[in-house]
């Protein structure tokens, strides 16, 4: 099944969606944009299981372009995926990188059976990549993701933009 891809703009910490998806940093613990606001509106529940995973999965923290899901806290959604997102200020401006974070999401979302997710610019804040790149990466990954028969459960993509231009770069690959 191909998966339909939407972009819309946003809080993504507002979505119906089976499984959220959270521009994370590999400690896991939180931090600012959309990282802080999902667990400010998620609560102490997704630290606690943040911790949980770090304790048991990846002591050393999530490696860049992996991805790892929790429940959701508070949140409307079933579940969060934390993935990290190549940082350009230290150096890391491989698309291949950024790319891997949006499959392997996907690849986590489906082997949840989640049929809905949604997924923030990774990256395009405090990351420091162009959103042109990150809109252009992600609907490549998902896309090519799709067509390779990999999307599994999921159904429906939905990219959820901040402002009104990264929605634009997104539209323009859409
Ligand atoms: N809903 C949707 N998008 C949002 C929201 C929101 N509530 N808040 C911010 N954005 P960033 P990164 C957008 O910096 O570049 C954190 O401290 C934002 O406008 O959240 O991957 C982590 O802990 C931008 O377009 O993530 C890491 O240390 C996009 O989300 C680091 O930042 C991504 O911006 C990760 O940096």
């Amino acid at each position: 099944m191909t998966v339909r891809i939407e972009a819309v703009q946003g809080d993504i910490t507002a979505e119906q969606v089976d499984a959220i998806v959270n521009a994370a940093n590999s400690s896991l613990l939180g931090g600012g944009g959309v990282d802080g606001a999902i667990h400010r509106a998620a609560g102490p529940a997704l630290l606690a299981e943040c911790r949980r995973v770090r304790q048991e999965e990846y002591p050393d923290g999530l490696p860049t372009g992996r991805a790892v899901a929790t429940g959701a806290g508070d949140l409307a959604a079933r579940w969060v995926i934390h993935t990290v997102g190549p940082d350009r200020h230290r150096g890391q401006t491989d698309p291949a990188l950024l790319a891997s974070c949006f499959t392997e999401s996907m690849r986590v979302a489906a082997a949840l059976g989640a049929s809905s997710a949604a997924f923030p610019a990774i990256s395009a804040g405090v990351y420091g990549w162009d959103v042109e790149e990150v809109a252009s990466t992600a609907v490549g990954a998902v896309r090519g993701l799709s067509d390779d028969g990999g999307a599994g459960s999921v159904e429906l993509v939905r990219f959820v933009l901040f402002s009104p231009d990264a929605l634009a770069a997104f539209e323009a690959q859409l």
